[in-house]
């Protein structure tokens, strides 16, 4: 698990270099941009249970089969097991988010995740579309203007919804 800063140093050792200066560039553009960084995973954690449940409620709506007898979300069991993992997979992209890297979230999360699906049986498209909507939401929240310095913060919503279209990606 590295996170941005971790990531260059050691890119750079195992080249035996000193960091050059478009990494340089890079982590200064990463420090400037701090505090816009942390009201992102800011916002995005403190409004988490909101995020899952309305994605939640919004797949069920596009694809009501899965609870219907026989979905893969029927009974209480199933739907808390997808509320969780949609739970579990939105808290990995905020460490992603924080961290500027993806790979706490390949490592402990996205990592097997495919095959753990195919085995259980639950559709991976389905898991993909239910993120693509956390994606939606958690953008419109950490990008909303209102209560807060105004600046630009297109550069990391992309990096957000980067994280996001890797999960989708890797159980699609
Ligand atoms: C991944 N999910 C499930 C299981 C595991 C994961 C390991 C099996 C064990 C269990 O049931 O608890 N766990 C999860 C995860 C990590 C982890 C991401 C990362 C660190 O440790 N069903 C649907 C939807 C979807 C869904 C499409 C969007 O209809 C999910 C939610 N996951 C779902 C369901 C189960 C499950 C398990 C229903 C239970 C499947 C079953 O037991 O039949």
């Amino acid at each position: 698990m590295l996170d941005a800063f971790a990531k260059v140093v050691s890119q750079a050792d195992s080249r035996g270099e000193f960091l050059s200066s478009e990494q340089l560039d890079a982590l200064t553009n990463m420090v400037k941009d701090g505090n816009k960084r942390l009201d992102t995973v800011n916002r995005i954690t403190s409004n988490a249970s909101s995020i899952v449940t309305d994605a939640a409620r919004a797949l069920f709506e596009e694809q009501p089969q899965l609870i219907q007898p026989g979905g893969n979300a029927y009974t209480n069991r199933r739907m808390a097991a997808c509320l969780r993992d949609m739970e579990i997979i939105l808290r990995y992209v905020t460490y992603a988010m924080m961290a500027g890297d993806a790979s706490v979230l390949d490592d402990r999360c996205l990592n097997g995740l495919r095959e753990t699906y195919q085995a259980l049986g639950v559709p991976g498209g389905s898991v993909a579309a239910g993120v693509q909507k956390m994606k939606d939401a958690a953008i419109k929240i950490a990008n909303d203007p209102n209560g807060i310095t105004q600046g630009d913060c297109s550069q990391l919503m992309s990096e957000l919804a980067s994280y996001f279209d890797r999960a989708a990606s890797a159980v699609a």
